[in-house]
């Protein structure tokens, strides 16, 4: 049990700062060229290229700058204020990296990063992104369809939810030794939103490999869900048959629901969700329903009461 109620903060405690120093360590040096899954990324080089076909299911809107979404962060294993995964996350060593896929299905299997990242062609997916906090943006991820990888391990009838784990580990990370949340953090989706098409499993963003304080060197991008849907730094993928608790969901369940659906229709408990800033920009916009993607899967959630099931 956590041992004490954390919440994210309010809106108005956010502001834009602009972390320059962790980016230009990254662009000072030398680019490493290679790309694609067929040679696997230079991970430890200061900027590996990592690029995937462009997907038609990307937004046309305007993607935030990269310094933006790497330097404004929430990463709590390496501390609570947007500014400390960019300033500590290089400690993440992710490479070499493995991935244990289990739980209830035929074939369990543990993956080396790179043979993961081969697993299925890359794609690019420019998403909206919208974090509960109130804040948005719009991302250029590299990644596959995690549906691609639940076809390998093949789920068993019994199999309804799938559970992500992510690192624990207090000598890369210095705030796990903190109670900041029931670590490890741990997430969740419904075995047909796992499925869904929209459902990426992302290796990099912005052309490159995703920076640690992104969650390298794996992460989850759930588009029509708030941000911390998206596990970072995921070691474990288990297929469940009972709705798994997670991190958010034990730290204050009166805040933070299972589904964790977009919807400006329900506020947070201390603010409204109506309405989001993207990053970068002064004036706030609307909240679309589903963040926009409602189309593809407000089908998901038919006949559910959004307002209890939040
Ligand atoms: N392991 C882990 N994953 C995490 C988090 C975290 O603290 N730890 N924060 C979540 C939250 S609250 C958000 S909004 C997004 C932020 O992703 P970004 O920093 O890449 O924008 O990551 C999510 N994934
Ligand atoms: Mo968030």
């Amino acid at each position: 049990m956590p041992r004490f109620k954390l919440s994210l903060p309010a809106p108005s405690e956010i502001t834009t700062q602009s972390i320059f120093s962790q980016r230009r360590r990254l662009l000072v040096a030398g680019a490493s060229t290679l790309a694609l899954a067929a040679t696997p990324p230079a991970w430890a080089s200061p900027n590996p290229r990592l690029s995937g076909r462009p997907s038609p299911m990307s937004s046309d809107e305007k993607p935030t700058s990269a310094q933006q979404v790497s330097s404004y962060c929430n990463f709590y294993e390496f501390g609570p204020d947007k500014d400390s995964p960019s300033r500590h996350a290089h400690r993440l060593q992710t490479h070499p990296w493995q991935v244990s896929v289990d739980g209830e299905v035929k074939r369990p299997r543990t993956f080396g990063i790179d043979d993961l990242l081969k697993l299925a062609p890359l794609e690019e997916r420019i998403y909206r992104f919208r974090c509960v906090e109130g804040w948005s943006a719009v991302i250029p991820w590299i990644g596959w369809p995690l549906a691609s990888l639940l076809k390998q391990v093949e789920p068993t009838g019994n199999a309804r939810f799938v559970e992500f784990t992510s690192l624990a580990d207090a000598e890369q990370m210095p705030y796990i030794r903190l109670p900041l949340l029931d670590w490890p953090y741990v997430e969740g989706l419904r075995l047909d939103e796992a499925m869904n098409p929209l459902t990426l499993l992302a290796f990099g963003m912005y052309g490159e490999v995703l920076p640690k304080q992104n969650g390298a060197p794996l992460r989850l991008i759930v588009p029509w869900k708030y941000g911390f849907k998206g596990s970072k730094s995921i070691v474990r993928i288990r297929f469940v048959e009972k709705q798994p608790s997670t991190a958010w969901m034990k730290a204050n369940p009166d805040e933070y629901g299972f589904y964790s659906n977009v919807n400006p229709a329900v506020p947070h408990k201390r603010w409204l969700q109506s309405h989001e800033r993207r990053l970068g920009e002064f004036f706030k916009r609307p909240t679309q329903p589903f963040n926009g993607y409602a189309e593809q899967v407000a089908h998901l959630y038919a006949g559910m009461d959004l307002q209890r099931n939040f």
